[in-house]
C-alpha cells in the first residue's frame, strides 16, 4: 500500500524567511525526525520510551514529515492504517515486530491481538486514539497535491471504516463517541478522568500492584509519569475489554469506564470536515461527511459545555462530569462554535487556568486547581500537539494577535528546553524523554507559519 519513501522532496532546509535562530531550530526539528523514522515507513515517539507506532503521534507526525518530504508523510499514515482492523479501529500502538517484546509495558503478550480474528497480522493493542488522521491527511494533501491526491484516493476509503468503527461501535445516546480506557483520549492521567477511575477494580495484587515491569519509569523520573495505583487500574481496564475479545457490543454493558471526551470528539468532527474537503478530491459524496461532523459539534453543545464553568466538560456513563478545566474542554475551539461560548473558551485560555500569552504553551490542566501538578504528564504540563490543536482552532477564528502569542510560547519553549515531550507551564523547564517526535514535527509545522490566520471567517452566534 505505501509508496516507496521519497525523501527529500522538499529537502532539510528551512523555508525562506526565517530568522537565523528559527533555522537553527528546523533543522533540530527534522533531525528528532530523522533520528526516530523507521525503515518500515514510520516513526517512533521516542526511540526509547514509546519504541513502536502511536496512533496519533503518527498523525501528528505526518504534519511535520509534510513539511519536509511529504513522501515519508504519506507513508507514516499509511503504515499506520495498514494495521487497521477489520471492524475499522485503529489501533493505539502497532507493535514493530524488531523491538524486544518486552521494551514497552504492556506490551504486545499483554494485549494478545493474535487472538482477535478482527486484528491483523501485525501485532497491535486493542484500544484506540482520538481521530485526528483525516485531518493529517488533508494537511498532507495539500503540502503536496499532486502525489497527494493518489493519496487520498488510496487512504479515504480506511479513514470512513476508521469513523464508521467509532459511530457505529461507541456513539452513546446523545450521538458522542465514547472511549474505554484513559488511553484512548491520548492524555492518560488527566484529572478529567479521576472521578470515574476512582470506581474501577484493580487487581488482585492491591491497589499498587502493576502486574509487570514498567518500563517506562526505566526511561522518566517517576514523579513525571502516571502513578502506580493509576497503572494498576489501566490494567485491569484493559483485561476487563480484552476478556471480551475488544468487543464493544459484548464490552460495554459492563464495562466500568465508559467516558464521552470533548477532546476525542472535537477531533471527530474536526476530521468529519476533512473528510468532507477530502471526498470532493476523491469523486465521493462530502454532504454525510458535513452533516456527521454538524451532528457531533451540537451533541457537544448540547451536552457537553458547562455555561458556569465557560468550558466543556467529560461525561461519564451516568452522566457524571469529570474535572473541568483540562485542555479537553479549550480544544473544541478547533470547531465554529456560538460566539458566547467560544468567547468563553477565549477568556479561559486567556485567564489565570491557562495563562494563554505567557511565555509557555498551554497548560494540560487548570493552573489554579489543587490537583495541578507542573510536572506529572497529563496532569498540569504543557504538550505541544494540545497547544498547536488550539493554534488551529484560534486561526480558524482569524484570531491573529492570541495565535501569535500561542506560537511564540511554543517556538520559544522548545527552543529554550529542546524536543522535550512536555514542559513545565510555569518554569518552562523540559520533561519527560528528549527528542520527542509530535513536539519536532508540530515546530515545523509552526515554524512553516501554518498559523497566521489568512481570513476572518464566520462566527456562529447560535447553532
Ligand atoms: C502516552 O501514552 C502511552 C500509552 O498510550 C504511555 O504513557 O505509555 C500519551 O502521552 C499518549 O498521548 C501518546 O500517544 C503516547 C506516545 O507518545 O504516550
Amino acid at each position: 500500500m505505501a509508496e516507496p519513501a521519497g525523501y527529500g522532496e522538499f529537502g532539510a532546509s528551512p523555508p525562506a524567511g526565517l530568522s537565523a535562530a528559527d533555522a537553527q531550530l528546523w533543522r533540530a526539528a527534522v533531525g528528532v525526525l530523522e533520528r526516530n523514522w523507521e525503515q518500515g515507513g514510520w516513526t517512533v515517539p521516542s526511540r526509547r520510551l514509546y519504541p513502536h507506532q502511536w496512533s496519533w503521534d503518527s498523525a501528528f507526525i505526518a504534519v511535520g514529515w509534510a513539511r519536509v518530504s511529504p513522501g515519508r508523510a504519506r507513508q507514516e499514515l499509511e503504515s499506520l492504517f495498514a494495521a487497521q482492523w477489520s471492524d475499522g479501529r485503529v489501533p493505539q500502538i502497532v507493535f514493530n515486530p524488531a523491538t524486544a517484546r518486552d521494551a514497552y509495558f504492556p506490551g504486545p503478550d499483554f494485549w494478545r491481538s493474535r487472538k482477535i480474528p478482527e486484528a491483523p497480522e501485525l501485532e497491535t493493542s486493542g484500544i484506540v486514539q482520538p481521530p485526528v488522521h483525516a485531518s493529517a491527511a488533508w494537511i498532507v494533501y495539500r503540502a503536496d497535491p499532486g502525489p497527494g491526491a493518489a493519496f487520498l484516493r488510496r487512504i479515504y476509503p480506511a479513514l470512513c471504516a476508521q469513523h464508521d468503527y467509532l459511530l457505529r461501535c461507541r456513539t452513546n445516546a446523545d450521538g458522542m463517541a465514547v472511549i474505554v480506557h484513559p488511553w484512548e483520549s491520548g492524555l492518560d492521567n488527566s484529572p478529567s478522568w479521576d472521578t470515574e477511575l476512582a470506581s474501577v477494580p484493580v487487581g488482585e495484587g492491591g491497589p499498587d500492584t502493576v502486574p509487570g515491569h514498567r518500563r517506562d519509569l526505566d526511561h522518566v523520573n517517576p514523579g513525571e509519569r502516571p502513578t502506580d495505583l493509576d497503572y494498576a487500574r489501566y490494567i485491569a481496564l484493559v483485561e476487563a475489554y480484552r476478556e471480551h475479545g475488544y468487543r464493544d457490543a459484548d464490552a460495554l454493558p459492563t464495562h466500568p469506564f465508559v467516558v464521552a471526551d470533548p477532546l476525542f470528539n472535537t477531533l471527530l468532527a474536526w476530521s468529519e470536515e476533512a473528510l468532507a474537503k477530502i471526498a470532493r478530491v476523491v469523486g465521493a459524496r462530502p454532504r454525510p461527511h458535513r452533516r456527521r461532523a454538524t451532528q457531533v459539534r451540537d451533541a457537544l453543545v448540547e451536552h457537553h459545555y458547562d455555561a458556569a464553568a465557560g468550558t466543556f466538560v467529560a461525561l461519564g456513563r451516568d452522566g457524571r462530569a469529570g474535572a473541568a478545566h483540562s485542555i479537553g474542554g479549550i480544544v473544541p475551539i478547533l470547531l465554529d462554535l456560538p460566539t458566547p461560548i467560544l468567547d468563553s473558551l477565549l477568556r479561559n485560555a486567556g485567564g489565570p487556568r491557562f495563562a494563554l500569552g505567557d511565555r509557555v504553551p498551554l497548560p494540560s490542566y487548570d493552573r489554579t486547581c489543587p490537583g495541578f501538578d507542573s510536572t506529572r504528564y497529563w496532569r498540569g504540563p504543557a504538550w505541544v500537539n494540545t497547544s498547536w490543536l488550539v493554534l488551529r482552532g484560534l486561526r480558524r477564528h482569524g484570531l491573529r494577535d492570541e495565535a501569535a502569542m500561542l506560537r511564540d510560547a511554543l517556538v520559544s519553549a522548545v527552543r529554550r528546553s529542546g524536543f522535550r515531550e512536555y514542559f513545565d507551564p510555569i518554569a518552562g523547564t523540559g520533561h519527560g524523554c528528549t527528542d520527542f517526535s509530535w513536539t519536532a514535527a508540530l515546530t515545523l509545522d509552526v515554524l512553516a507559519g501554518a498559523d497566521v490566520p489568512r481570513r476572518r471567517p464566520r462566527r456562529l452566534s447560535r447553532i
